[in-house]
């Protein structure tokens, strides 16, 4: 489908016009990996710091209206006056991300730790959380556990299962009417034998045993390599139990780089299903969100390039010709049906993504309003001294 047919211009531009992305607080703090955490000038210091960047993310792309917040790093002590200033600056309070992965007593595991208390503890966590949520008015509640053994016989793989489903049991008991439950996957890392939840079909039998408000979120570096991502996509929107997305890329593990930039092919074919799922619109209950460590790179700048990245995806996602795809697919046109798909990734939808900003009254070229704004300027010579916001560990 060309990008000169109008009304294909229009229909594509009409469904970008729903597209949310959701930007994580942590991603605008500082971050590194084991070796070193290298600190930059402006980094936020708090929560209300982290939402002023997120808040100027929306205001130069118009489709990241809403932030994560990850507790402990975000705790305030009015997460309602929070609420309240993010409304100020024009955005929401998205997801609540649960932390139960850096405390000395979960080096055995947190929901899963032979320790009674310690999952006392954790969970009692996790219940805090969704107590915060009713403040923040957020939806969805994010459980990522770092659970699991580095060594075959350190502890019983089965009882672990026990424990982790009677603790999320408590937890969707606890949800209000309105909220959800969104079950991350891992396939290792902290832990390098088991992981409790290590991949989408462990999430998926623990929501369906949960019930409705128990989703599943795909982290898009969390997979063994060579996972082919949008299989699962496809399959956990055709039973309703995807949830979310943590979008990021990775050449090699749980990177957590910007999406789009190691694989933008792969970011493509997800946003292909979605597409086919008829799942972009918000009504459709996907949370998109991103989760990313800006380790060397400015952070602002890197978040508003992944924004970019995930709508050209869905861009040309949206021009694939679908009913020339289903007649190849149906005639056993192999390569036709190919060369459909690829007809669209090969489209250059840059023009037609800087005419919609245009016609938000967005500047058409967000990384060069950024940089002509003096937002850095602005925030390097405020944000001194301080304790600068990072993952605390
Ligand atoms: C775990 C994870 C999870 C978050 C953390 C910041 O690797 O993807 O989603 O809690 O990163
Ligand atoms: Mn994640």
């Amino acid at each position: 489908m060309s990008q000169s047919d109008a009304p294909a211009r229009d229909r594509v531009k009409q469904a970008l016009r729903t597209q949310r992305i959701e930007t994580p607080s942590w991603a605008y703090a500082n971050s590194g990996t084991r070796f070193k955490v290298f600190a930059q000038e402006g980094v936020p210091r708090n929560p209300y710091e982290k939402i002023a960047d997120a808040a100027v993310v929306h205001r130069l792309t118009g489709v990241a209206p809403t932030v994560a917040l990850h507790i402990p790093w975000d705790r305030v002590d009015d997460y309602t006056d929070l609420a309240r200033y993010a409304a100020d600056q024009r955005v929401g309070l998205g997801a609540i991300n649960a932390n139960v992965f850096q405390d000395n007593d979960y080096k055995l595991g947190s929901v899963t730790n032979p320790d009674p208390g310690v999952r006392r503890k954790a969970i009692d966590h996790l219940l805090e959380c969704v107590d915060i949520m009713d403040r923040t008015g957020s939806r969805d509640l994010k459980l990522w556990f770092s659970d699991g053994t580095n060594y075959p016989g350190q502890d019983d793989i089965r009882t672990r299962q026990d424990r982790l489903a009677a603790a999320l049991r408590e937890v969707y008991d606890r949800l209000g009417e309105s909220q959800r439950m969104l079950l991350e996957y891992k396939l290792f890392e902290p832990a390098f034998y088991t992981t409790d939840v290590p991949d989408w079909g462990t999430a998926y039998a623990h929501c369906l045993e949960l019930g409705p408000k128990a989703q599943v979120v795909i982290d898009t570096g969390h997979h063994a390599p060579g996972t082919n991502i949008e299989f699962i996509v496809a399959f956990l929107l055709r039973v309703g139990k995807l949830g979310a997305f943590d979008f990021n890329s990775r050449f090699y593990a749980d990177d957590d780089l910007m999406v789009g930039s190691a694989d933008p092919f792969q970011l493509f074919r997800i946003m292909c299903e979605i597409v086919r799922g008829d799942a972009l619109r918000p009504e459709a209950g996907i949370a998109f969100m991103l989760d990313q460590c800006h380790n060397i790179e400015p952070k602002i700048p890197a978040i508003i390039r992944s924004v970019l990245n995930v709508q050209e995806a869905t861009a040309k996602a949206l021009l694939v010709d679908a009913e020339a795809l289903a007649a190849a697919q149906q005639a056993g046109d192999v390569l036709g049906a190919n060369a459909v798909l690829m007809d669209a990734y090969n489209s250059d939808v840059r023009p037609l993504l800087a005419e919609l900003r245009a016609d938000l009254g967005l500047d058409p070229d967000p990384m060069a309003a950024y940089a002509r704004s003096g937002y850095f300027e602005k925030i390097r010579a405020e944000r001194v001294g301080g304790q600068q916001a990072g993952w605390g560990a």
